[in-house]
This record gives C-alpha cells, structure tokens and sequence, in this order.
C-alpha cells in the first residue's frame, strides 16, 4: 500500500487544500491528513476544529484519514505511520523555496521523501492567513472555503 502524509496547521482548510487532498487520492492508496499545532503559536481554530472542519469535507472520498499529528517531529510521524512520503502543494517559487530546506532536513532525519504537488491556479493567492484577515475585515471568503468553513468564523 502506498501511503502519503499531507502536513499543515489548516487554520482553516480552504479549497486549495482540499484539492491537493483529492489529487493525492487519486494518486496514493491512503492519504492521511495530518493537522499540525505548534505549542508556541496561537490559531484561530482549536486543533479539533481544525481537524472536524476537514473531516466533515472528506469523508465521503474513500482513502483519506484526518488526524492530529500530535508532537515532534514531522518525519517521524511519518515513520510512525509507516509513510515514506510528504505531499505538499506548492503556489510558487516562494513555496518551493520555504519547503525545500524542510524536505532536505526530513530526508536527512528519516529517509522520508516530499513530493510536490502544483496546487491549482485557481487558488494560487489563497492562503489560511489571507482568508482570515479578509474575513476579520468583514470581506467574503465564500469563494475561498467551503459554506461549513465559513459559517465557523460567523460562530
Ligand atoms: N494551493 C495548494 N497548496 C497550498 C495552498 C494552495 N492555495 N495553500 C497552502 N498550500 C499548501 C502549503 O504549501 C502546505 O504545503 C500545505 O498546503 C499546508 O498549508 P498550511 O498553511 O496549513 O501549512 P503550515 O505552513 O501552517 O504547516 C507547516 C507544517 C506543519 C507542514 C510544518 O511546520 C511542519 O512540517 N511542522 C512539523 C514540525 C517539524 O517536523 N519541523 C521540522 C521540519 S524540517
């Protein structure tokens, strides 16, 4: 079986997630989803929100599990869950150069390799961080996320 793990803090998950999420369905036997919380930052969401708001998109495509990834390492997650890959979506050259020094050091940490996924150009200006200033400014982000996603931030 072949089995990725997509990594990310997803606060919140929006649709340019969601489709690497789908791409590497179709691609990987298993995908596991794994909701990353670093103690040292501060998040819109709780971890469980996190966790739930993509569960409730996915669960009706067979092969993708949602998860926290608890603590430590990312690579050894990984290892943990018997994956020798990463999947990452990539936006642009920013992207590639943010994730590049990571996959170097995962590689080096376990062995685990990270495959690079073009998210789709549609939503090459979406980011977690954009949709949630935009909406604490009172813009739409309904184009963005999905209508559950954007009913949490009305709650
Ligand atoms: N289209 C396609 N892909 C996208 C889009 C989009 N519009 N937006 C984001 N993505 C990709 C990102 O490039 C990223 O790969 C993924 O989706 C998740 O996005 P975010 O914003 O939720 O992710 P981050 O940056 O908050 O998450 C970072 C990680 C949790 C992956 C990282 O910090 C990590 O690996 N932490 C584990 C701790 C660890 O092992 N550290 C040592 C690393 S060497």
């Amino acid at each position: 079986m072949t089995r990725v793990v997509c990594p990310g803090s997803f606060d919140p998950v929006h649709k340019g997630h969601l489709e690497v999420f789908m791409r590497a369905a179709s691609l990987f036997d298993e995908v596991i989803v794994a909701v990353s919380t670093n103690p040292a930052k501060t998040y819109r969401f709780s971890e469980d929100e996190r966790v739930q708001m993509i569960r409730d998109q996915v669960s009706s495509i067979s092969g993708i599990i949602v998860e926290p990834m608890g603590n430590g390492l990312l690579a050894d997650y990984c290892a943990r869950k018997g994956s020798r890959a990463i999947l990452k979506g990539l936006r642009n050259s920013q992207d590639f150069q943010f994730e590049t020094p990571m996959a170097s050091m995962n590689r080096h940490l376990t062995g685990v390799e990270t495959v690079f996924i073009l998210g789709d150009p549609e939503y090459q200006y979406v980011s977690s961080s954009l949709i949630k200033e935009v909406a604490s400014l009172g813009g739409d982000i309904t184009e963005f996320v999905p209508k559950s996603v954007a009913a949490k931030f009305a709650d």
